[in-house]
Order: structure tokens, then sequence, then C-alpha cells
């Protein structure tokens, strides 16, 4: 493993980085408890406090609102304030850029909101936008205004200059991942995030990284940040951050946080080895791609504390598969579903309505999908047109107004002019709940009066729901 460097001689850079997300106010976690501090900000914190830059973190997640920002800004002075961006965080994020501002600080924007919408950050109150990946680019920028040195030509930087768009030259992604340091922890409440999780689960939990990016190529998908690179820490550094949150923070699971993981088949090998060698009694879940996940793989998966695997299933229908680009087969999701029950391992699918071409008839294979495997955990939401993705060049000419103002809502609503109403996405998935809790009665209710349930709730949208919400729209063009 290659040598990290210890810290350096104290730099006047003073920096505090902020992630404006309050939990209390967001719709989706009263549903889904899901709450990890940020890996990018965590990251960013132990990789500047590395370089000898004097660096805090300020996490509203757990706050009622934003005064902790405030009282830290008094005490802290930072230098440079970096903000880490979502959609659903811009309004906080252009209220901490204003006092960070105020104080004197060069304010500046990360993170995939304002990476997709540059300008919108610049024009808003942020002196500085980094679109791409952070470390070396906020170093640099930390180190030039301790300085005074004008900040429009770190590499990895966009400011806006008399109303135009500078784009210093991009810098290249790091290669290495293995010489960033362990995420800086001790900067953010761990014991607030692991109570609460240990609260509802009875789990201590955190998140890991272990790689960037993607290269496949999802036409729905926003990846503006590491875009379709692909680079992955070794095993045995994995091991060695999994082992500093167990032995530090007696945490017992891991959720990987990685776009897609194990897809190398030697690397996931590898790890499987050091996992059943170094028995750090972990239970784990991750996120992949049903064509990744072979049963003899799931088989060693599962025996090294594998829980639950959340997998894009997206549709039941092969022709909207394809429409999406997902390079994914029905046989493969239904060799994976059913190795998945067998080894006892929770899945939790991601389906999509509404993605451009899809019909009733195609929604309804998804349903039967469903229905045949029902998964223990799922979601459903309505296809969400990220600027900057295929989808969203295709429907450009018909986003609804919310869209317009907002880019993203989470899948709650319908952003764009699709084949149907609202009102029939928001019918199919109160289906889809029909369907789960059907699911959860199989134990209680006998199979006779499941498939009765189901029978009924099929008449009623077929004669009279799917009707009267369809309306007299005519046919969505053919889709290509
Ligand atoms: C893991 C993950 C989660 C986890 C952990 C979240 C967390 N606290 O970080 C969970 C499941 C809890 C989660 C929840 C949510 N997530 Co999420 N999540 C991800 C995922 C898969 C990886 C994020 C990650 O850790 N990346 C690794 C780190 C190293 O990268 P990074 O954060 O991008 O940071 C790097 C750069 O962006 C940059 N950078 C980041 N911030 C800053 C700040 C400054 C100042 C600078 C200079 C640079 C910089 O430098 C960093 C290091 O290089 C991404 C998809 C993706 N691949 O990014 C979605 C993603 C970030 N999530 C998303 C969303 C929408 C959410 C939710 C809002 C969903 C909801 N509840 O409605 C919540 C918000 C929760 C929260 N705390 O903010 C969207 C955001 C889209 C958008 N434009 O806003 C993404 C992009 C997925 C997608 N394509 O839709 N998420
Ligand atoms: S949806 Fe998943 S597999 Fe597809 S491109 Fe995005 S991160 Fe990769």
């Amino acid at each position: 493993m290659p040598e990290r460097s210890g810290p350096r001689d104290r730099d006047p850079a003073r920096v505090l980085l902020v992630d404006p997300y309050v939990a209390r106010e967001d719709p989706m976690e009263r549903k889904f408890i899901e709450l990890y501090p940020s890996l990018g900000l965590l990251t960013l914190a132990a990789y500047l406090r590395d370089h000898g830059v004097e660096v805090g973190i300020v996490d509203l997640t757990f706050a009622r609102d934003a005064r902790a920002f405030a009282k830290r800004l008094r005490s802290f002075r930072p230098t440079l304030v970096g903000v880490h961006t979502k959609t659903l965080t811009y309004p906080r994020a252009l209220e901490i850029a204003r006092q960070a501002r105020e104080a004197g600080a060069l304010t500046v924007a990360g993170g995939p909101d304002a990476a997709t919408r540059t300008e919108f950050y610049l024009k808003s109150g942020f002196d500085v936008v980094v679109p791409g990946e952070g470390e070396a680019t906020i170093l640099d920028l930390a180190r030039a205004t301790a300085m005074g040195r004008d900040v429009a030509t770190v590499p990895g930087a966009v400011v806006r200059r008399s109303g135009r768009l500078l784009r210093a030259p991009a810098r290249p992604f790091l290669r290495d991942l293995d010489a960033l340091p362990l995420p800086a922890w001790d900067l953010v409440d761990m014991d607030a995030y692991l109570g609460q999780w240990e609260r509802s689960t009875g789990e201590r939990r955190a998140a890991v990284l272990t790689s960037r990016g993607c290269p496949f190529d999802c036409s729905w998908c926003s990846k503006p940040t590491f875009g379709r690179t692909f680079r992955q820490q070794s095993p045995e550094r994995v091991v060695e951050e999994l082992r500093a949150l167990h032995d530090r923070y007696r945490v017992d699971y891991v959720r990987f946080c990685d776009d897609v993981f194990g897809i190398s088949r030697p690397w996931i090998d590898r790890l499987l080895t050091l996992l059943e060698r170094e028995s750090l009694g972990l239970q784990w879940e991750c996120l992949a791609r049903v064509d990744l996940l072979k049963p003899d793989l799931l088989h060693r998966m599962r025996a090294t504390g594998l829980a639950r695997v959340y997998v894009g299933v997206e549709s039941g229908s092969q022709k909207m598969l394809d429409l999406m680009n997902r390079g994914t087969r029905l046989a493969q999701v239904e060799r994976t579903a059913s190795a998945l029950r067998a080894e006892g391992i929770r899945q939790f699918w991601f389906l999509m309505l509404g993605y451009p071409g899809e019909t009733l008839e195609d929604i309804e294979a998804t349903l039967q999908l469903f229905r045949r495997f029902s998964p223990e955990e799922y979601s459903v939401s309505i296809a969400v047109p990220i600027p900057g993705t295929r989808f969203h060049e295709k429907v450009r000419d018909r986003l609804r107004g919310v869209a317009r103002r907002s880019g993203s809502d989470g899948g709650r609503s319908l952003l764009f002019e699709a084949a149907y109403p609202e009102s029939l996405y928001r019918w199919q998935q109160a289906r889809f709940g029909l369907e789960a809790a059907l699911g959860k009665a199989r134990g209680r209710l006998s199979p006779r009066v499941v498939r009765r349930i189901g029978e009924v709730a099929d008449r009623f949208h077929e004669q009279v729901a799917a009707p009267l919400l369809v309306g007299k729209r005519p046919p969505a063009p053919p889709e290509t």
C-alpha cells in the first residue's frame, strides 16, 4: 500500500465544509430512515487536514435549522466555506453562501447539484463551483485564497467574471484512490448517526465507498461528478477502512455506497477472501446489477455477511430495459431474484414508471414480475428527467413548470408530459403498494385469498381505474 503524507506545517487557510441537508425537512426520510454523513465531505476534510489545512465540518443533518452554521462561522472564522450541494438542499446552500460571503470567506460549491447547474450557483451567491472531483481542487483554492491569489486559474474551478463563465482547465481524476486518507469521521457527530441506527435496527451502521464512477450508460442516470470513469480502492485498503470503523466506532453493519458494487470479479473475489480471513463479524449491504450477481458469487457474499442487496430492476418489460439502455436482460433479473431468495438475502428493488415509450402493457409486465418474486422492499418512482441526461434531452420540450424550477423531486411527481396523466402513475404506485402488502400477508392469509384479492384489484384496474385515468389523450408517439 502506498505511504500517505502526514500532516505538514500549518497552512494559513481555514476551511469550513457544510452539509446543508436537514433530515427532518426531507419528506423521504420519514419513510426510509437512511442517514449517513456525506462521504464526499468526510474525504475532502481528511485530505485537507492531511495537507496541513485547518478544517471543520458543519453537518446540519440532525439540526432543526441552519443556526448552527451561523454560530460556527463566527467562532471558526474560515477563509473558505465549501458547501456540498444536492437539488433538495439548494435554498439552504444559497443562504449559507450569503452568510459566508458577508463574513468575508470565499464561497465554494461542489457536489451533484452544483456540478449540473454550475451557472445558477455562480449567479446566486457562490464565488466558485467545483463540478468534478474535489480533493486536490479545494486544497489549491484554499491555499490560493489564503495567499490572496486569483482563484480563477485553479484547475477544476469555475468562476463567473463580467457575466461570463470562466472554466479553468479540468483536473485529471485521482488515479490512486488508496492514497486518500480515511474519512474524517471525527469531524461529524458519529454518535448521533450510530445512535439513530442502533435505536431503529439494533445495528451500528456506517457507509463506505470502495470505488468512484460507473462505466455503464443508463440513459436516465446522472453522473455529473465522476462521469463514466471507474476507479477502485484495493481490497486491502477497503478492509483497512472496515477495520477502523469496527475498532473505533463498534460498527457492525456496513452499507457500500458505490454506484455499482463489485464490477470487477477478481476484485470482489479478493475482497471476499480478505473478509473471510479478517472475521470482523460485519453484516453488509450494497447496490449491484443483476447481470453481475452470479449465483456462486451471491453464495460467497452471503457467507461473509451480505444481508441486503439493492437491485435496479426498473421494468418488467425487455423493451423498456432496452429503451433505457440498461444493458440487462429479464432472464438475469429472474435468475438473480431467485438466487437471492434461495440464499435468504433481502432484496430491495428499484422500479421506474413513466419512462418514454412505456405503455400500460409494459407497466402490467412490471407488476407481474413484482408479483412473482415479491421482493422484501422496493421503491417505485415516476421517472425523473435529471438535467444533463439523455432522458432529459429527450423530454426537454415536454418539461412541466415544477421540473423547470427544481430539477427533481425524488420521483414523487410527474415532471414532464408523459404518455399518461400523473394520476395514472400515482394509481399504479398504489397497485404496487397493494401487491407488496399482499406479498407480506402471504404467511398469514391462505394463498387462495391472496390470489382472489389480487384478481379483484386487477379487474378494478382494467375495468374502472385505467379507462378513467388514461382519459381521452391520444397515444404517445413510439420511442426509439
Ligand atoms: C451514497 C448516496 C446516498 C446515501 C448517503 C448520502 C450522504 N450523506 O452522502 C443515502 C442513501 C443516505 C443518500 C440519500 C440521499 N441522496 Co444520495 N446518493 C448517494 C450516492 C450513490 C453516492 C454519494 C457518495 O457518497 N459519493 C462519493 C463521494 C466521494 O462523492 P461526492 O459526494 O460526489 O463528493 C465528491 C465531489 O462531488 C466533490 N464535492 C462534493 N461536495 C463538495 C463540496 C465542495 C465545497 C467541493 C469543492 C467539492 C465537493 O468532491 C467530493 C470528493 O471528490 C450518489 C450518487 C453518486 N454517485 O454520487 C447519490 C446522490 C448524491 N443522492 C441523491 C439524492 C437525491 C439523495 C436524497 C436527497 C434522496 C432523498 N432522500 O430524497 C438523499 C439526501 C441525503 C443527504 N444526506 O444528503 C442524488 C443527488 C441528485 C441531485 N442533483 O441532487 C444522487 C446524485 C443520486 C442520483 N443520481 O440521483 N444518498
Ligand atoms: S444507473 Fe447505475 S449502472 Fe446505470 S449508469 Fe447509473 S450508476 Fe451505472
